[in-house]
Protein backbone atom coordinates (compact mmCIF):
# COMPACT_ATOMS: atom_id res chain seq x y z
CA UNK A 1 0.00 0.00 0.00
CA UNK A 2 2.55 2.29 1.31
CA UNK A 3 4.64 1.99 -2.20
CA UNK A 4 1.84 2.19 -4.38
CA UNK A 5 0.73 5.50 -2.48
CA UNK A 6 4.50 6.49 -3.07
CA UNK A 7 4.16 5.66 -6.77
CA UNK A 8 0.92 7.70 -7.53
CA UNK A 9 2.43 10.77 -6.01
CA UNK A 10 5.75 10.03 -8.38
CA UNK A 11 3.37 9.79 -11.29
CA UNK A 12 1.40 12.82 -10.68
CA UNK A 13 4.60 14.92 -10.23
CA UNK A 14 5.35 13.64 -13.75
CA UNK A 15 2.10 14.65 -14.69
CA UNK A 16 2.77 17.91 -13.66
CA UNK A 17 6.14 18.25 -14.90
CA UNK A 18 4.71 17.28 -18.49
CA UNK A 19 2.21 19.94 -18.39
CA UNK A 20 4.64 22.47 -17.06
CA UNK A 21 7.55 22.09 -19.21
CA UNK A 22 8.08 24.43 -21.93
CA UNK A 23 7.49 27.87 -22.86
CA UNK A 24 3.43 27.63 -22.89
CA UNK A 25 0.87 29.19 -20.51
CA UNK A 26 -0.21 26.18 -18.49
CA UNK A 27 -3.39 26.60 -16.01
CA UNK A 28 -0.95 25.38 -13.26
CA UNK A 29 1.35 28.61 -13.07
CA UNK A 30 -1.79 30.89 -13.67
CA UNK A 31 -1.36 33.37 -10.83
CA UNK A 32 -2.87 37.08 -10.32
CA UNK A 33 0.55 38.57 -9.06
CA UNK A 34 0.54 42.33 -9.76
CA UNK A 35 2.89 43.75 -12.58
CA UNK A 36 3.80 46.90 -14.50
CA UNK A 37 5.13 45.65 -17.16
CA UNK A 38 3.42 41.92 -17.63
CA UNK A 39 0.88 41.14 -20.68
CA UNK A 40 -0.69 44.03 -22.01
CA UNK A 41 -3.61 41.85 -23.24
CA UNK A 42 -5.48 38.53 -22.09
CA UNK A 43 -6.24 36.38 -25.02
CA UNK A 44 -5.92 37.34 -29.24
CA UNK A 45 -5.52 40.30 -30.78
CA UNK A 46 -8.49 40.58 -33.03
CA UNK A 47 -7.84 43.44 -35.30
CA UNK A 48 -7.48 42.91 -39.39
CA UNK A 49 -3.76 43.52 -39.52
CA UNK A 50 -3.58 40.66 -37.00
CA UNK A 51 -6.33 38.53 -38.55
CA UNK A 52 -3.84 39.31 -41.75
CA UNK A 53 -1.22 37.60 -40.03
CA UNK A 54 -2.72 34.66 -38.57
CA UNK A 55 -4.08 33.92 -42.38
CA UNK A 56 -0.89 34.01 -43.54
CA UNK A 57 0.21 30.33 -43.45
CA UNK A 58 3.40 30.57 -45.06
CA UNK A 59 6.24 33.02 -44.66
CA UNK A 60 9.95 33.49 -46.01
CA UNK A 61 12.83 34.28 -43.61
CA UNK A 62 16.11 36.21 -44.74
CA UNK A 63 18.90 36.08 -43.23
CA UNK A 64 21.88 38.15 -44.73
CA UNK A 65 24.66 40.11 -43.90
CA UNK A 66 28.74 40.37 -44.07
CA UNK A 67 28.39 36.65 -42.30
CA UNK A 68 27.66 35.62 -46.07
CA UNK A 69 31.17 36.03 -47.42
CA UNK A 70 33.09 33.46 -45.26
CA UNK A 71 30.16 31.16 -45.88
CA UNK A 72 30.82 29.00 -42.69
CA UNK A 73 34.88 29.29 -43.46
CA UNK A 74 37.82 31.08 -42.08
CA UNK A 75 41.55 30.50 -43.42
CA UNK A 76 40.66 27.32 -45.04
CA UNK A 77 38.85 25.69 -42.14
CA UNK A 78 35.51 24.33 -42.13
CA UNK A 79 33.18 25.37 -39.24
CA UNK A 80 29.97 23.04 -38.35
CA UNK A 81 28.47 26.10 -36.27
CA UNK A 82 25.70 28.56 -37.71
CA UNK A 83 26.73 30.67 -40.45
CA UNK A 84 26.24 33.58 -39.38
CA UNK A 85 27.66 33.17 -36.14
CA UNK A 86 31.49 32.49 -37.03
CA UNK A 87 32.53 35.83 -35.46
CA UNK A 88 31.92 34.24 -32.39
CA UNK A 89 33.86 30.60 -32.58
CA UNK A 90 37.44 30.22 -32.01
CA UNK A 91 39.61 30.44 -34.92
CA UNK A 92 37.97 33.52 -36.47
CA UNK A 93 39.60 36.84 -35.36
CA UNK A 94 37.21 39.72 -34.21
CA UNK A 95 38.95 42.00 -36.32
CA UNK A 96 38.85 39.96 -39.46
CA UNK A 97 35.53 39.97 -39.19
CA UNK A 98 35.01 43.50 -38.42
CA UNK A 99 36.28 44.50 -41.68
CA UNK A 100 34.35 42.09 -44.00
CA UNK A 101 32.23 44.95 -44.89
CA UNK A 102 35.10 46.21 -46.57
CA UNK A 103 34.60 43.91 -49.18
CA UNK A 104 30.90 43.80 -49.40
CA UNK A 105 29.62 44.35 -52.66
CA UNK A 106 26.50 42.10 -53.48
CA UNK A 107 26.70 42.80 -57.36
CA UNK A 108 24.51 40.12 -58.34
CA UNK A 109 21.41 41.34 -55.95
CA UNK A 110 18.33 41.77 -57.63
CA UNK A 111 16.00 42.73 -55.27
CA UNK A 112 12.82 42.34 -57.46
CA UNK A 113 14.17 38.75 -58.02
CA UNK A 114 14.02 37.90 -55.26
CA UNK A 115 10.32 39.28 -54.57
CA UNK A 116 9.28 37.29 -57.46
CA UNK A 117 11.07 34.06 -56.15
CA UNK A 118 9.57 34.39 -52.55
CA UNK A 119 5.73 35.23 -55.17
CA UNK A 120 6.03 31.85 -56.32
CA UNK A 121 6.71 30.12 -53.36
CA UNK A 122 3.84 31.08 -51.65
CA UNK A 123 4.79 33.33 -49.35
CA UNK A 124 2.55 36.17 -47.73
CA UNK A 125 5.32 37.84 -45.76
CA UNK A 126 8.88 38.07 -45.49
CA UNK A 127 11.19 38.35 -42.64
CA UNK A 128 14.17 40.28 -43.29
CA UNK A 129 17.62 40.82 -40.91
CA UNK A 130 17.98 44.13 -40.94
CA UNK A 131 20.79 43.96 -38.13
CA UNK A 132 22.25 40.80 -36.92
CA UNK A 133 24.22 40.10 -33.88
CA UNK A 134 27.39 40.93 -35.14
CA UNK A 135 25.58 44.87 -35.43
CA UNK A 136 26.35 45.50 -39.86
CA UNK A 137 23.10 47.30 -40.45
CA UNK A 138 22.03 46.74 -44.02
CA UNK A 139 20.68 50.05 -43.73
CA UNK A 140 21.96 53.15 -43.90
CA UNK A 141 21.67 54.00 -40.26
CA UNK A 142 22.61 57.52 -38.83
CA UNK A 143 23.83 55.89 -35.30
CA UNK A 144 26.51 53.79 -36.32
CA UNK A 145 29.18 53.81 -39.45
CA UNK A 146 28.74 50.09 -39.69
CA UNK A 147 26.37 50.32 -42.37
CA UNK A 148 25.96 48.95 -45.82
CA UNK A 149 26.45 52.57 -47.13
CA UNK A 150 30.29 52.11 -45.86
CA UNK A 151 30.54 48.93 -47.81
CA UNK A 152 32.04 49.04 -51.76
CA UNK A 153 27.90 48.39 -52.26
CA UNK A 154 26.72 51.53 -50.49
CA UNK A 155 23.24 51.11 -51.70
CA UNK A 156 20.24 50.59 -49.17
CA UNK A 157 19.41 46.86 -49.16
CA UNK A 158 16.36 46.93 -46.62
CA UNK A 159 14.88 50.15 -48.66
CA UNK A 160 14.99 48.00 -52.29
CA UNK A 161 13.53 44.85 -50.51
CA UNK A 162 10.44 46.86 -48.83
CA UNK A 163 10.31 48.23 -52.49
CA UNK A 164 10.31 44.91 -54.23
CA UNK A 165 8.34 42.39 -51.64
CA UNK A 166 5.40 45.45 -51.21
CA UNK A 167 4.92 45.53 -55.34
CA UNK A 168 4.50 41.83 -55.14
CA UNK A 169 2.22 42.51 -52.29
CA UNK A 170 4.23 40.40 -49.65
CA UNK A 171 3.95 42.52 -46.36
CA UNK A 172 7.06 42.84 -44.52
CA UNK A 173 8.69 42.25 -40.95
CA UNK A 174 11.72 43.48 -39.78
CA UNK A 175 14.17 41.19 -37.56
CA UNK A 176 16.00 42.87 -35.38
CA UNK A 177 18.97 41.29 -33.20
CA UNK A 178 19.07 43.56 -29.51
CA UNK A 179 22.48 41.69 -29.31
CA UNK A 180 25.07 44.04 -31.20
CA UNK A 181 28.49 42.83 -30.96
CA UNK A 182 29.90 46.07 -32.61
CA UNK A 183 28.29 48.42 -29.96
CA UNK A 184 30.86 49.69 -27.17
CA UNK A 185 27.29 50.13 -24.62
CA UNK A 186 26.20 46.40 -25.26
CA UNK A 187 26.79 44.16 -22.26
CA UNK A 188 24.80 40.82 -22.11
CA UNK A 189 25.26 41.34 -18.53
CA UNK A 190 25.73 44.61 -16.38
CA UNK A 191 28.28 44.35 -13.53
CA UNK A 192 30.20 47.28 -12.97
CA UNK A 193 28.71 51.42 -12.83
CA UNK A 194 30.56 51.42 -16.39
CA UNK A 195 28.69 49.02 -17.68
CA UNK A 196 25.34 50.12 -17.01
CA UNK A 197 26.48 53.85 -18.01
CA UNK A 198 27.60 52.57 -21.48
CA UNK A 199 24.01 50.69 -21.03
CA UNK A 200 22.13 53.28 -21.01
CA UNK A 201 23.76 54.52 -23.99
CA UNK A 202 23.49 51.53 -26.24
CA UNK A 203 19.77 51.74 -24.86
CA UNK A 204 19.34 55.18 -26.66
CA UNK A 205 21.04 53.71 -29.41
CA UNK A 206 18.76 50.67 -29.90
CA UNK A 207 15.73 53.34 -29.57
CA UNK A 208 17.02 55.02 -32.33
CA UNK A 209 17.47 52.61 -34.68
CA UNK A 210 14.20 51.19 -34.57
CA UNK A 211 12.93 54.76 -34.72
CA UNK A 212 14.64 54.94 -37.66
CA UNK A 213 13.64 52.18 -39.51
CA UNK A 214 9.86 52.21 -38.73
CA UNK A 215 10.21 56.02 -40.15
CA UNK A 216 12.01 54.94 -43.20
CA UNK A 217 10.23 52.14 -44.10
CA UNK A 218 6.54 52.80 -43.07
CA UNK A 219 5.48 49.94 -44.85
CA UNK A 220 6.84 47.35 -42.16
CA UNK A 221 3.86 44.93 -40.77
CA UNK A 222 5.87 44.25 -37.90
CA UNK A 223 9.17 43.57 -35.84
CA UNK A 224 10.85 40.18 -35.28
CA UNK A 225 13.26 40.28 -32.09
CA UNK A 226 15.97 38.15 -31.98
CA UNK A 227 18.78 38.36 -28.79
CA UNK A 228 16.94 39.15 -26.23
CA UNK A 229 17.91 36.62 -23.74
CA UNK A 230 20.86 38.63 -21.82
CA UNK A 231 20.62 39.49 -18.07
CA UNK A 232 21.37 42.93 -19.03
CA UNK A 233 18.06 42.89 -21.26
CA UNK A 234 15.58 41.11 -18.85
CA UNK A 235 16.60 43.84 -16.41
CA UNK A 236 15.07 46.93 -18.99
CA UNK A 237 11.44 45.84 -18.01
CA UNK A 238 10.37 49.24 -18.19
CA UNK A 239 12.50 50.93 -20.90
CA UNK A 240 11.12 47.97 -23.16
CA UNK A 241 7.54 48.59 -22.03
CA UNK A 242 7.74 52.42 -22.93
CA UNK A 243 9.87 51.80 -25.84
CA UNK A 244 6.72 49.16 -27.27
CA UNK A 245 4.49 51.36 -26.70
CA UNK A 246 6.03 54.00 -29.11
CA UNK A 247 6.87 51.65 -31.44
CA UNK A 248 2.93 50.55 -31.45
CA UNK A 249 1.94 54.09 -31.73
CA UNK A 250 4.19 55.23 -35.09
CA UNK A 251 2.39 52.18 -36.94
CA UNK A 252 -0.76 51.29 -35.71
CA UNK A 253 -1.54 47.71 -36.00
CA UNK A 254 2.12 47.05 -35.58
CA UNK A 255 2.88 43.76 -34.92
CA UNK A 256 5.66 42.15 -32.56
CA UNK A 257 6.11 38.93 -31.02
CA UNK A 258 6.91 37.64 -27.54
CA UNK A 259 10.27 37.80 -27.55
CA UNK A 260 10.73 41.79 -26.94
CA UNK A 261 9.31 42.33 -23.42
CA UNK A 262 10.59 41.32 -20.03
CA UNK A 263 8.07 41.66 -17.53
CA UNK A 264 8.99 43.37 -14.05
CA UNK A 265 10.65 40.09 -12.80
CA UNK A 266 12.45 39.53 -16.13
CA UNK A 267 10.52 36.65 -17.60
CA UNK A 268 10.38 36.55 -21.69
CA UNK A 269 7.25 35.31 -23.37
CA UNK A 270 5.20 34.91 -20.76
CA UNK A 271 4.73 37.21 -17.59
CA UNK A 272 4.47 35.86 -13.93
CA UNK A 273 1.18 35.13 -14.04
CA UNK A 274 1.15 33.36 -17.49
CA UNK A 275 0.08 35.67 -19.70
CA UNK A 276 1.73 36.07 -23.33
CA UNK A 277 3.54 39.69 -23.71
CA UNK A 278 3.60 40.58 -27.38
CA UNK A 279 0.66 39.57 -30.26
CA UNK A 280 1.95 35.42 -30.91
CA UNK A 281 4.19 32.93 -29.39
CA UNK A 282 7.97 33.40 -30.72
CA UNK A 283 9.10 30.25 -29.16
CA UNK A 284 9.30 27.84 -32.09
CA UNK A 285 12.86 28.01 -33.61
CA UNK A 286 13.91 24.97 -35.76
CA UNK A 287 11.45 22.85 -33.88
CA UNK A 288 7.03 22.66 -34.12
CA UNK A 289 4.36 21.53 -31.48
CA UNK A 290 2.92 18.10 -32.01
CA UNK A 291 -0.74 19.00 -30.24
CA UNK A 292 -3.19 22.11 -30.10
CA UNK A 293 -2.53 21.53 -26.27
CA UNK A 294 1.16 23.14 -27.00
CA UNK A 295 0.17 26.26 -28.46
CA UNK A 296 -2.31 26.92 -25.78
CA UNK A 297 -4.70 29.11 -27.45
CA UNK A 298 -2.24 31.54 -28.71
CA UNK A 299 -0.66 32.74 -32.12
CA UNK A 300 2.88 31.76 -33.20
CA UNK A 301 4.95 30.98 -35.82
CA UNK A 302 7.89 28.16 -36.52
CA UNK A 303 10.81 30.12 -38.43
CA UNK A 304 12.60 27.24 -39.90
CA UNK A 305 15.97 26.16 -41.46
CA UNK A 306 16.82 24.30 -44.70
CA UNK A 307 19.65 22.21 -43.30
CA UNK A 308 20.13 21.64 -39.42
CA UNK A 309 21.08 24.71 -38.05
CA UNK A 310 22.41 27.32 -40.83
CA UNK A 311 20.61 30.75 -41.06
CA UNK A 312 23.19 32.77 -42.34
CA UNK A 313 24.82 31.11 -45.79
CA UNK A 314 27.29 28.80 -45.56
CA UNK A 315 28.96 27.52 -48.74
CA UNK A 316 29.45 23.56 -47.01
CA UNK A 317 25.80 22.07 -46.21
CA UNK A 318 26.45 18.73 -44.20
CA UNK A 319 23.87 16.34 -42.62
CA UNK A 320 20.55 16.38 -43.45
CA UNK A 321 18.68 18.80 -45.53
CA UNK A 322 15.04 19.08 -45.99
CA UNK A 323 12.92 17.74 -48.66
CA UNK A 324 10.48 19.84 -50.30
CA UNK A 325 8.12 17.20 -48.71
CA UNK A 326 9.50 17.26 -45.66
CA UNK A 327 8.63 21.51 -45.20
CA UNK A 328 5.52 20.73 -46.69
CA UNK A 329 4.08 18.53 -44.28
CA UNK A 330 5.84 21.00 -41.62
CA UNK A 331 3.66 23.75 -43.22
CA UNK A 332 0.74 22.20 -43.16
CA UNK A 333 1.50 20.91 -39.36
CA UNK A 334 1.88 24.60 -38.39
CA UNK A 335 -1.51 25.76 -40.14
CA UNK A 336 -3.19 22.44 -38.59
CA UNK A 337 -2.04 23.61 -35.20
CA UNK A 338 -2.97 27.43 -35.82
CA UNK A 339 0.59 29.18 -36.57
CA UNK A 340 2.59 30.32 -39.60
CA UNK A 341 5.40 28.39 -41.22
CA UNK A 342 8.47 30.68 -42.32
CA UNK A 343 11.39 29.17 -44.20
CA UNK A 344 14.75 30.42 -43.74
CA UNK A 345 16.90 31.70 -47.07
CA UNK A 346 20.45 32.52 -46.70
CA UNK A 347 21.66 34.26 -49.95
CA UNK A 348 25.22 34.19 -50.66
CA UNK A 349 27.77 37.32 -50.90
CA UNK A 350 27.12 37.76 -54.00
CA UNK A 351 23.92 37.93 -53.24
CA UNK A 352 22.81 34.88 -55.34
CA UNK A 353 20.31 32.63 -53.52
CA UNK A 354 21.82 29.21 -53.99
CA UNK A 355 20.22 26.43 -56.37
CA UNK A 356 19.31 24.24 -53.64
CA UNK A 357 16.58 27.17 -52.05
CA UNK A 358 15.82 27.96 -55.56
CA UNK A 359 14.98 24.58 -56.21
CA UNK A 360 12.58 23.91 -52.57
CA UNK A 361 11.12 27.37 -53.19
CA UNK A 362 10.27 26.11 -56.67
CA UNK A 363 8.62 22.46 -55.51
CA UNK A 364 6.95 24.32 -52.12
CA UNK A 365 5.41 26.72 -55.02
CA UNK A 366 4.13 23.97 -57.49
CA UNK A 367 2.57 22.17 -55.14
CA UNK A 368 1.20 25.19 -53.06
CA UNK A 369 -0.38 26.45 -56.71
CA UNK A 370 -2.30 23.64 -56.12
CA UNK A 371 -3.47 23.25 -52.60
CA UNK A 372 -2.93 26.39 -51.01
CA UNK A 373 -6.79 26.62 -50.73
CA UNK A 374 -5.69 24.06 -47.15
CA UNK A 375 -3.73 26.42 -46.74
CA UNK A 376 -3.99 30.39 -46.50
CA UNK A 377 -7.07 31.75 -43.94
CA UNK A 378 -6.65 27.95 -42.83
CA UNK A 379 -6.23 26.71 -39.10
CA UNK A 380 -7.20 24.08 -36.46
CA UNK A 381 -10.34 21.70 -36.76
CA UNK A 382 -11.25 20.28 -33.65
CA UNK A 383 -11.72 16.26 -34.49
CA UNK A 384 -9.05 13.80 -33.46
CA UNK A 385 -6.10 13.51 -35.56
CA UNK A 386 -5.61 10.82 -37.62
CA UNK A 387 -2.45 9.02 -38.83
CA UNK A 388 -2.71 9.49 -42.43
CA UNK A 389 -2.27 13.26 -42.15
CA UNK A 390 -3.53 16.82 -40.88
CA UNK A 391 -6.92 18.22 -40.93
CA UNK A 392 -7.26 22.15 -41.67
CA UNK A 393 -10.41 24.64 -42.03
CA UNK A 394 -10.93 28.00 -44.01
CA UNK A 395 -11.99 30.17 -40.96
CA UNK A 396 -13.94 32.54 -43.31
CA UNK A 397 -15.86 29.30 -45.50
CA UNK A 398 -15.21 26.51 -42.78
CA UNK A 399 -14.91 24.32 -45.62
CA UNK A 400 -12.55 21.41 -44.62
CA UNK A 401 -9.72 19.85 -45.56
CA UNK A 402 -7.70 16.42 -44.99
CA UNK A 403 -4.38 16.86 -46.40
CA UNK A 404 -2.46 13.72 -46.81
CA UNK A 405 0.88 12.99 -46.25
CA UNK A 406 1.03 8.65 -45.16
CA UNK A 407 -1.27 7.09 -47.32
CA UNK A 408 -2.66 3.94 -46.01
CA UNK A 409 -2.03 0.67 -48.16
CA UNK A 410 -5.68 0.05 -47.37
CA UNK A 411 -6.44 2.80 -48.93
CA UNK A 412 -9.08 3.60 -46.46
CA UNK A 413 -8.93 7.04 -44.22
CA UNK A 414 -10.97 7.31 -41.00
CA UNK A 415 -12.68 10.66 -39.78
CA UNK A 416 -13.72 11.06 -36.95
CA UNK A 417 -16.39 14.31 -36.71
CA UNK A 418 -17.71 16.29 -33.85
CA UNK A 419 -21.33 14.75 -32.27
CA UNK A 420 -23.76 15.66 -34.96
CA UNK A 421 -21.69 16.26 -37.58
CA UNK A 422 -21.73 14.14 -40.73
CA UNK A 423 -19.44 13.44 -43.66
CA UNK A 424 -21.57 13.94 -46.67
CA UNK A 425 -19.23 14.64 -49.65
CA UNK A 426 -15.18 14.37 -50.31
CA UNK A 427 -13.56 14.86 -52.95
CA UNK A 428 -9.94 15.93 -54.51
CA UNK A 429 -8.96 19.00 -54.42
CA UNK A 430 -7.11 18.91 -57.68
CA UNK A 431 -10.28 16.77 -59.48
CA UNK A 432 -13.26 18.07 -57.86
CA UNK A 433 -14.85 15.99 -60.10
CA UNK A 434 -13.66 12.42 -58.60
CA UNK A 435 -16.30 11.52 -55.47
CA UNK A 436 -14.87 9.37 -52.84
CA UNK A 437 -17.19 6.73 -51.23
CA UNK A 438 -18.28 7.58 -48.04
CA UNK A 439 -19.18 4.53 -45.17
CA UNK A 440 -20.56 5.97 -41.70
CA UNK A 441 -19.10 3.26 -39.13
CA UNK A 442 -20.51 4.77 -35.69
CA UNK A 443 -22.27 7.91 -34.82
CA UNK A 444 -19.63 10.29 -35.70
CA UNK A 445 -16.98 8.35 -37.71
CA UNK A 446 -16.77 7.68 -41.50
CA UNK A 447 -14.57 5.80 -43.82
CA UNK A 448 -13.33 6.99 -46.81
CA UNK A 449 -11.91 5.22 -49.46
CA UNK A 450 -9.40 6.12 -51.76
CA UNK A 451 -6.89 4.23 -54.03
CA UNK A 452 -3.57 5.31 -53.38
CA UNK A 453 -1.78 4.43 -56.58
CA UNK A 454 -3.50 7.94 -57.84
CA UNK A 455 -1.25 9.97 -55.73
CA UNK A 456 2.19 8.24 -55.24
CA UNK A 457 4.57 10.95 -54.42
CA UNK A 458 3.11 13.96 -53.38
CA UNK A 459 0.55 15.15 -50.46
CA UNK A 460 -2.52 16.16 -51.27
CA UNK A 461 -5.97 17.29 -50.35
CA UNK A 462 -9.43 15.92 -50.04
CA UNK A 463 -12.29 18.40 -49.39
CA UNK A 464 -15.05 17.46 -46.79
CA UNK A 465 -18.17 18.56 -47.10
CA UNK A 466 -20.56 18.47 -43.69
CA UNK A 467 -24.32 18.25 -43.04
CA UNK A 468 -23.49 21.32 -40.73
CA UNK A 469 -21.08 23.87 -40.41
CA UNK A 470 -19.03 23.54 -37.25
CA UNK A 471 -19.38 26.51 -34.99
CA UNK A 472 -15.15 26.79 -34.02
CA UNK A 473 -16.03 29.57 -31.32
CA UNK A 474 -16.76 26.88 -28.59
CA UNK A 475 -13.18 25.58 -29.23
CA UNK A 476 -11.62 26.14 -25.85
CA UNK A 477 -7.77 25.74 -27.80
CA UNK A 478 -9.23 29.07 -29.88
CA UNK A 479 -8.88 31.43 -26.76
CA UNK A 480 -6.57 30.99 -24.05
CA UNK A 481 -9.01 30.51 -20.30
CA UNK A 482 -8.66 33.39 -18.49
C1 LIG B 1 20.67 28.71 -29.23
O1 LIG B 1 21.18 29.98 -29.45
C2 LIG B 1 20.76 30.67 -30.54
C3 LIG B 1 21.08 32.00 -30.61
C4 LIG B 1 20.67 32.76 -31.70
C5 LIG B 1 20.03 30.08 -31.54
C6 LIG B 1 19.63 30.85 -32.63
C7 LIG B 1 19.93 32.19 -32.69
C8 LIG B 1 19.51 33.02 -33.83
N1 LIG B 1 18.07 33.00 -34.04
C9 LIG B 1 17.79 32.61 -35.39
C10 LIG B 1 16.50 33.16 -35.91
C11 LIG B 1 19.03 33.01 -36.12
O2 LIG B 1 19.07 34.41 -36.35
C12 LIG B 1 20.07 32.55 -35.15
O3 LIG B 1 21.35 33.10 -35.43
Amino acid sequence: MKILYHLTQIQLLIVFFVLGVGYGQSDEKRTNITLKYGAERIGKRTDQPMQDWRNYGLGQFIHWGVYAIPGGHWDGKYYAGAAEWIRSWKGMPNEAYDNLYKEFNPKKFNANAWAKQAKELGAKYVIITTKHHDGFCLWPSEYTDYTIANTPYKKDIIGALVEAYDKQGIDVYLYFSIIDWNHFGYKSKLVTDKDRTDYEVFKEFTRNQLIELLTRYPETKGLWFDGTWDAAWKAQASYVYDLDKELREMIPGLIIGSRFRPDDYGNRHFDANGNMMGDYEQGWERKMPNTIEEVHGNDWDCVMTIPENQWGYHSDWRGHVKTSNELIEMLVKAVALDGNFVLNFGPDGLGTIRKEETKLAKQVGEWMKVNSTAIYNCGYLDWEKQDWGYFTTNRITQEKYMVVFNQPISGVYTVKTKKGVSVEKVYLLDNPGLELSIEKTYNNEFLIQYNPENHPEEPFVMVIETNKDQNNSDNQYLQPKI
